[in-house]
Parts: C-alpha cells; sequence; structure tokens
C-alpha cells in the first residue's frame, strides 16, 4: 500500500510572540481561556510548546495551566518564568471529600489523567478550551469560543448541566488487504480537546462516580474519556461532536485526507507513543514513524520547540545583546586572586 505524502504548514496569523506577563493576568477576571493539565512535570515540554505555539498563532486568548501537588516546585518556576499563569488544586485533598479509601484515592492519583476532571471546576471562566499537552495546532482556533455550550433542554432527559464539544475517538487500521479501515466510535469521544463551560457539578459528579467504582472497578477503567462517556450517556453532560479537524492523530492524518474525511487538519494529537518531547530527549528508537506524514507532524513539533528556544536564548533583538558583567575566569575573584593563583594555593 503507497504511502501518501502530505505534509502540512503551520499557518500563522500574526507574527507577534509576545507572552502576556503573569501580573498583568487576573485569573479571577477572565471571560475565555485556554487550559492545559499537568498531573506531573512529564509534559512540561508540551505546555511550554503550546504556549509559544498559540502565542504564534495570535491567539487572543490566555493559555493557563491547572496543576496539582505532583507538579515540582522546579517546573513551577519554569512555568512562571514562561508567564504562563498556574491554578493551583490539591487532588488528594479533593479526593478526600468523595471517598476515604486511601488506596483509591492513591491509585487515580497515579493514574495521571483523573485530575483532568478539575478543568470543569474553573468556574472564573465563562468558557475554556481544554488542550492537551501532547497537541500541535496547525492554525489559529480562537473561534472554538464560538461555540454554544449552552445545553439544549431535550425531552423525557434530565437537563445537562453543561455542554461539550469534543470529537468522536477514532482508530485507523490497515488491513492484510492493503485496504485502510477507519474506525470511528460514535458514542466514545476523544478528550484531548474540549470546549465547555466549566461548572462545579461537573466535577463532583466525575468524582462521585470515579470513587463509586471502588478500587477494583476503578482499575478495570482505562482513561479519564471513560468516565466522560460514562456521564455524558447518563445525561449529566450533552456531549456534541467537534469535527475531527480539531483533534487528529499524526498517523491517520494522510488516510483521513485521502479518503475525504477531512480537508485539512487544525490541531495534531499525539496520542500515542512516542510523545514529540521523546524525541527532543533523544530517548526513544529512530523508526517510529507509522508514514511520511506522520513523520513531518513529528519534525515540525520538534522544530517549534527549537524555535522557541532559539527566540528565548539566541535571538539578538535591537539592544538585547547583551552578554554578563562578570566573567569569571581568569579575572580577579572576590578575594583579590586570578583563578589560577587559587588553584596554585590550594
Ligand atoms: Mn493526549
Amino acid at each position: 500500500m503507497s504511502k501518501n505524502n502530505i505534509y502540512l504548514e503551520i499557518i500563522e496569523k500574526n507574527k507577534s510572540t509576545d507572552s502576556p506577563k503573569l501580573s498583568n493576568i487576573n485569573t479571577k477576571n477572565m471571560v475565555n481561556a485556554y487550559v492545559a493539565y499537568m498531573a506531573n512535570d512529564r509534559d512540561l515540554k508540551g505546555v511550554l510548546l503550546l504556549n509559544y505555539n498559540l502565542k504564534k498563532l495570535g491567539s487572543k486568548y490566555p493559555f493557563v495551566v491547572l496543576i496539582i501537588e505532583k507538579v515540582s516546585e522546579n517546573v513551577k518556576r519554569i512555568l512562571k518564568e514562561h508567564h504562563i499563569p498556574v491554578i493551583y488544586c490539591d487532588l488528594r485533598d479533593t479526593l478526600k471529600s468523595f471517598t476515604n479509601n486511601n488506596e483509591l484515592i492513591d491509585a487515580i492519583i497515579n493514574k495521571h489523567y483523573y485530575g483532568k476532571y478539575l478543568i470543569f471546576a474553573l468556574t472564573q471562566f465563562n468558557k475554556i478550551v481544554y488542550l492537551d499537552t501532547d497537541l500541535l495546532l496547525l492554525e489559529n482556533i480562537d473561534h472554538l469560543f464560538e461555540y454554544d455550550t449552552t445545553p439544549t433542554e431535550r425531552d423525557n432527559q434530565k437537563k445537562s448541566f453543561s455542554r461539550i464539544y469534543m470529537t468522536n475517538d477514532m482508530q485507523a487500521s490497515v488491513q492484510s488487504d492493503g485496504q485502510v479501515y477507519v474506525v470511528l466510535t460514535t458514542n466514545a469521544f476523544n478528550s484531548g480537546v474540549i470546549i465547555t463551560e466549566p461548572k462545579m457539578e461537573i466535577t463532583t459528579v466525575l468524582f462521585r462516580e470515579l470513587t463509586n467504582l471502588g478500587l477494583d472497578g476503578f482499575l478495570k477503567i482505562n482513561t479519564d474519556q471513560d468516565m466522560l462517556n460514562k456521564i455524558s450517556n447518563s445525561g449529566f453532560l450533552e456531549c456534541s461532536i467537534l469535527p475531527m479537524i480539531y483533534n487528529c492523530s499524526p498517523t491517520v492524518v494522510s488516510d483521513f485526507i485521502r479518503l475525504g474525511m477531512i480537508e485539512k487538519p487544525k490541531v495534531i494529537h499525539f496520542m500515542l507513543k512516542p510523545k514529540p518531547w521523546e524525541l527532543i530527549d533523544a530517548s526513544v528508537e529512530p523508526i517510529i514513524f507509522s508514514n511520511p506524514t506522520s513523520k513531518h507532524l513529528y519534525s515540525l513539533w520538534n522544530n517549534l520547540y527549537v524555535e522557541m528556544v532559539n527566540k528565548r536564548y539566541f535571538e539578538i533583538q535591537p539592544g538585547s545583546d547583551k552578554y554578563a558583567d562578570n566573567y569569571f575566569w581568569g579575572k580577579m575573584t572576590p578575594n583579590g586572586c586570578t583563578i589560577e593563583e587559587k588553584i596554585n594555593k590550594i
């Protein structure tokens, strides 16, 4: 079966890469925001890239990161240096109000996914676009905030707390005859990109359902999506379908385009392993790509990350090409002797 070469590029609307200063952001009065979630330090590079990616695409909404207690002080410092506002929540304390089973609490916290449910508790925002940390935005997606998140009234059904938009979960597989089959699950969603109006009740229902499972039941479910799917079917959430262009695995892009299912993706979601930052770390085996388009998309992520690093440390702007005043080696130490003398003395 032939591999398609479909190469996509990041389309900039606006070259501004200025980050809003932390001091200028009052998280209490923000109307709309992009929100990411960090359960620990693992996804830092993804968050830094998203922040840069949004600014590069001229996004007019702030980007904030929800973090829990497992995120280290060092990572908090880095986020601050990149002017990324942080909203902190103690997940253990929150879960204690739902269950006193500490083993279950540990299991939930250690699974990393479930703190994501706290995004619905961010009621300081009117509307949020939640973004997983393993995304690459190819175009400005500010228009996602225009989606109507008011729940619709439906007969014989409890009124939902909120309406959320997610893409259908998807899979593409190549069969032995070379034919590509794309499996779209119409009653299950992928939680990599979510548009919603935060409502505390949703977080409450999600954590209540999760803790009601007990430890054995909890260990049987796979990801945060399972519970989202469950409560969307039970009427607490009204799930609407977000077009696939907003949450597309790099692996399926070329087949989806070839099959006429999408024209061009706007958001790439590196759902599976490897995560793109593992390539920056050079920590995975070289042969990892399923097709040239997927390879190209990983490469776009990596190039954007390097671009961010270059802008931060190496780009000389007028007046900014300053060097440190104190060049220690070969100069006098505070004790009045040269390094060489000091070494000789030792
Ligand atoms: Mn993801």
